[in-house]
């Protein structure tokens, strides 16, 4: 576990990152046959170690990926992997017994160890740019069938489906009220519905992250109460995260800051922004009593799962115990976790441990997203 503390320095990821930022949006898009070409970032000719596999798509990162060196490398997993879809570096996040909660919310006690498997996780948030190039994508594909979905679309028996929604995929323009072409490229999207982000993760070939994976990728297994550490003055912290301050400037930005901002704050993983700037979707029913309910197991396969409505005052069921004691959630409800704290939270409510939640068809000015990529097993 000594790659836990291992912080990341990358001048190097710094330069990649910038080049395809700076790159924009809509470079694999242009032609009509929608050929998707090999991110400019990824490594397509490396060779893996034995064992390690990638899905379709993800790439080591280009000119970063050395095998068996101390620096790129957890046992045999590249350190970063480039997402051809949307070029996202993710970071590797090994298989940990992590301690979620404890802090000063009545949600978030008591604290309950979870294990959770290996896996990669967006850099960084989800750019303006990056989530237009998948609106494009959706607008244009809508208006030519509109039975059109991202791949793996939800069904009507998906408990992540809504029959309320009507069709829950499609993406909204919402995000533009927040995006001014050029002006903000590189700064988080937001204002977009849990759904949107949904559909967004899945056309990746990702998912949104559960709350442990959340809360894995931005602490690590040692409870630090943020992804830097524990220091929380406003006269520390502004050099660190992005959150509401009492000057509105104090830490250089009253909204959102770009997402590769704050260096010094990343996660053990070297993960950005996991405390403010926007704050974040997960996959997860929100469910403020659930950590009364400490398991270390998954649900069972055989649970009967099924749409959950809005306004069903049934929940949360006392009775559906495996769906509480579920690490990943439980399988209904009608608010999704939201973790992280936001530019226009204070810092103690950007703490790794505070939950939030809101419905899925919020449209928040403050709320944007990241994916992650699990892996098939645990290593
Ligand atoms: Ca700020
Ligand atoms: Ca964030």
């Amino acid at each position: 576990m000594a790659a836990v503390n291992r912080v990341w320095t990358g001048g190097l990821m710094a330069c990649a990152l910038a080049v395809v930022l700076a790159s924009g949006f809509g470079c694999h898009c242009k032609n009509k046959s929608m050929t998707i070409l090999p991110s400019p970032l990824a490594d397509t000719a490396a060779v893996l170690p034995e064992g390690v596999t990638l899905p379709a798509g993800f790439y080591p990162l280009a000119g970063h990926y050395q095998p068996n060196s101390q620096d790129d490398d957890y046992n045999g997993w590249p350190r970063y992997i480039v997402s051809d879809k949307d070029d996202m570096i993710m970071a590797y996040v090994p298989a940990q017994a992590i301690v979620m909660g404890g802090g000063a919310g009545l949600d978030e006690v008591p604290a309950r160890t979870v294990s959770v498997s290996h896996f990669y996780i967006d850099l960084h948030e989800v750019s303006n740019a990056q989530f237009n190039r998948f609106y494009r994508l959706a607008v244009r594909q809508d208006e030519k069938d509109s039975s059109w979905s991202p791949e793996h679309p939800l069904r009507a028996n998906d408990p992540d489906y809504c029959g309320a929604m009507g069709r829950p995929w499609q993406v909204t323009r919402a995000f533009k009220d927040f995006w001014r072409l050029s002006a903000n490229n590189l700064h988080p999207v937001r204002n977009v519905s849990w759904w949107e982000a949904n559909s967004y993760s899945r056309w990746t070939g990702k998912q949104l992250p559960t709350e442990a994976q959340w809360e894995a990728a931005a602490r690590g297994s040692d409870r630090r109460k943020y992804p830097w550490g524990n220091q929380s003055t406003s006269e520390v912290t502004r050099y660190l995260c992005n959150s509401k301050t009492q000057k509105a400037n104090y830490d250089g930005y009253e909204y959102t800051a770009p997402v590769e901002s704050f260096a010094g704050g990343v996660s053990p993983y070297g993960v950005y922004q996991m405390a403010g700037n926007v704050a974040e979707w997960c996959s997860d029913w929100y469910d403020p009593g659930r950590y009364a309910y400490p398991s270390l197991e998954d649900p069972p396969s055989d649970v009967i799962r099924g749409p959950k409505l809005f306004g069903d005052r049934n929940y949360p069921n006392p009775q559906d115990k495996d769906a509480r004691n579920a690490r990943v959630g439980p399988l209904r409800g009608d608010q999704k976790a939201i973790r992280g704290g936001s530019f226009a939270d204070p810092i103690e409510s950007c703490r790794v441990e505070t939950r939030e939640a809101a419905r899925p068809d919020a449209h928040l000015n403050d709320v944007g997203f990241r994916c992650v990529l699990p892996l098939a097993s645990a290593q």
